[in-house]
């Protein structure tokens, strides 16, 4: 491996300079240096990222918490480290070493949440593309401790997307108190998220049933094995469809990937006795709306999911680079940032779309 990179003075980003407002690419935004990085910063030549429903959440400030405006946003990439800051103690990661960068950058890893592995919700937490500069660039900079390593002879642009999409539905369904053979249902399963969920899913021995809209998600959430598939925007009654699937009794979890409030509507409805709703999409303003009474009654578990720690990154990553599961995404050019934003806000995004940032 080499030890030492040239690094360009400027390079090309997509920047959101207001909130709500358009994304504008510069070409000559400035690389830290090495002499700039503070101890545990490393600088990443990026090499691919993936584009993301929160990107486009922190660009429209459609959340409660908002995103560090400018911003350049990102946060599932994947490159090569080509500095690492001075006087940084036992680096996991070394020059050359080729790392993923996650939403959560960095955390203190000495707090309560971060010893009990819950790095994200750390009050310290930095999130790449959030309230740091995160990977629609070039070169980014990011954190040794953090950085996830990714096997070699795994490519970047297949392991991407694996680093937020991915480790966060790993995750989510690691926690979702199911068992081989149970039945699991994924409202959002055509999307970014969802159809990384139904692989995952199925690697537990899991039954899927995915829920999304249109012909071309239908196709990959059934070629990627799922075994029932209902049209949220077909289907009469989505809880007696869930039923009928899982003989009479409902499902053993919920995984809600979707976007919109409207995916977490019915879980409780069909959801079986004990089952389990696991929170991850982010609509902005919505409350969830459960019946009280048979959520106690039912003995239903609400739990919210959120990204995941360093651990669960590397096993999301080991199980993909092992070629169990594939994210299935489209190639482009981050100038067409603007466009991909409009895809995915009408739902015409299946699987992800992948920015190739060696061009
Ligand atoms: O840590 C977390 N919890 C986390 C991590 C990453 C992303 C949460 N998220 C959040 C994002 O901020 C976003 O709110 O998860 C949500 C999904 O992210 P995504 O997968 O990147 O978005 P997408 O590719 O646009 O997929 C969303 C899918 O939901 C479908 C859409 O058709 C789309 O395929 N969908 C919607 I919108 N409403 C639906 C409904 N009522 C629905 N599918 C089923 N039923
Ligand atoms: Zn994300």
């Amino acid at each position: 491996m080499p030890t030492h990179f040239t690094i360009p003075k400027t390079q090309r980003v997509a920047i959101i300079e207001e909130t709500g407002g358009s994304i504008v690419i510069k070409n000559d935004w400035p690389v830290k240096t090495q002499a700039e990085l503070a101890p545990g910063e490393c600088l990443v030549k990026m090499e691919a990222t993936g584009c993301c429903h929160t990107d486009l959440h922190a660009a429209l400030g459609d959340w409660p918490l908002k995103a560090n405006i400018p911003l350049i946003g990102g946060h599932e990439g994947a490159g090569i480290v080509v500095a690492i800051g001075d006087n940084t103690a036992n680096s996991p990661v070394a020059l050359g070493d080729r790392v993923g960068i996650k939403w959560l950058a960095d955390s203190c890893l000495n707090c309560e949440d971060c010893r009990n592995g819950r790095e994200q919700t750390c009050l310290d937490a930095k999130l790449s593309g959030f309230n740091v500069d995160g990977t629609f660039s070039e070169y980014a900079v990011s954190f040794v401790n953090h950085v996830t390593p990714i096997p070699d002879g795994f490519p970047s642009d297949e392991a991407a997307s694996i680093l937020c999409a991915g480790v966060t539905v790993y995750r989510a369904i690691k926690y979702s108190q199911t068992n081989a053979g149970n039945w699991i249902v994924i409202p959002g399963a055509g999307g970014g998220l969802g159809h990384l969920a139904i692989q995952y899913a199925k690697v537990r021995g899991l039954r899927v049933i995915a829920i999304d809209s249109g012909e071309e998600k239908k196709e990959l959430c059934k070629k990627l094995g799922a075994d029932v598939w209902i049209d949220f925007r077909e289907s009469k009654d989505i809880v007696a469809d869930v039923k009928a699937a899982t003989d009479g009794l409902g499902a053993h979890s919920a995984v809600v990937t979707a976007a919109s409030s409207s995916g977490y509507t019915q879980a409780v409805d069909y959801l079986r006795n004990g089952g389990t709703l696991m929170a991850v999409g982010l609509p902005g303003e919505a409350k969830l709306e459960a019946s009280i009474f048979f959520t106690v009654f039912k003995s239903i578990s609400i739990l919210g999911s959120y990204v995941g720690n360093r651990q669960d990154a590397r096993e999301a990553m080991d199980i993909a680079a092992r070629g169990e599961v594939k994210v299935h995404y489209v190639c482009k050019e981050i100038e067409e940032l603007k466009d991909v934003y409009e895809g995915m806000k009408e739902g015409k995004v299946a699987g992800r779309i992948v920015f190739d940032l060696t061009k």
